[in-house]
């Protein structure tokens, strides 16, 4: 298969994704592509949001919850669904490279619900750890969420970071998070012997996971140093409901298809020890 960059040039597929990179991601629950968008487009990406960052203000910007008054996110609060009102947002959504890598991790291709432009700059909250089919609530299956990062991520400006393998849980019962560290006021609890990872990644790499894999961030501690991702979320092909947030639910070739409303408030899981073990046990919510 060939796929076309945003200026039109043809990559062979076979410098997208590999062999490894898909059991990497049916055993943690998550794979990086790296470099999958090229240092222009980077850049490109990077000036277009600030751009638009510093131009006005969008329905969904977001700066979370316990804002102070010296909050970094107040001045570059979240942008959320742009592919509604923004071209090379929607453009990227469907980028042929994104379908063909989620094609080959998932089997077949996805249907695409969200962007999302997370800004992070120095001294900014994280996103306390959870699972973002929470959220999308797909019936059945789950999503998939592709995080492009528009820096060089790592621990000193508040990479992501992933919990390997719980994309096998159930969706767990959410506590209230700490709000000094996360612009989100909920989390997942996590027992001992369970521990998030940082995911390390350069400008232009992408990471796919998982819906019901546990992520988050941490703060960003860096004096100098965004750390900006633009994140699409999809929901797998067989999916016949998703959360009303989410709709209208696009193909990869940027056609609508009509799904479902899937409601809230199911069962979720919580931790209980059997026989020295950590297991889930489901809940009514
Ligand atoms: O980028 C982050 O810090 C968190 C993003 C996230 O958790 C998500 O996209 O679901």
């Amino acid at each position: 298969m060939v796929s076309r960059d945003l200026q039109g040039k043809f990559i062979k597929s076979t410098q997208l994704i590999e062999g490894n990179t898909i059991n990497d991601y049916h055993r943690d629950g998550f794979a990086v592509v790296r470099g999958l968008f090229s240092a222009e487009e980077v850049a490109h990406y990077r000036d277009h949001y600030m751009h638009l960052r510093h131009a006005g203000t969008y329905p969904g910007d977001s700066a979370g919850v316990d804002i102070g008054s010296a909050d970094p996110l107040k001045k570059y609060p979240r942008m959320i669904h742009m592919h509604r009102w923004d071209d090379l947002s929607l453009k990227w959504m469907i980028d042929d490279r994104l379908r063909h890598c989620m094609a080959a991790l998932l089997g077949r291709e996805p249907y695409a619900v969200q962007t999302m432009l997370y800004f992070k700059p120095p001294g900014a909250r994280g996103q306390a750890l959870h699972q973002d089919q929470y959220y999308l609530k797909v019936q059945p299956g789950t999503c998939m969420a592709a995080w492009f990062a528009l820096d060089a991520c790592d621990e000193e400006n508040g990479c992501l970071q992933v919990v390997p393998g719980t994309h096998t849980l159930p969706i767990l019962c959410t506590t209230e998070a700490d709000t000094t560290q996360s612009f989100t006021d909920v989390t997942v609890p996590l027992p001992e012997n369970m521990k998030p990872v940082p995911i390390i990644m350069e400008a232009g790499d992408v990471l796919f996971f998982n819906g019901q894999l546990i992520h988050g961030s941490f703060p960003n501690t860096s004096t100098d140093r965004f750390r900006r991702a633009l994140i699409g979320h999809y929901i797998v092909g067989e999916a016949e409901k998703v959360a009303r947030f989410y709709h209208p639910i696009l193909r990869m070739d940027g056609t609508e298809v009509t799904l479902g409303v899937s409601e809230g408030g199911g069962a979720c899981g919580v931790w209980v020890e059997q026989d020295g073990t950590p297991v889930v046990e489901m809940q009514a919510n």
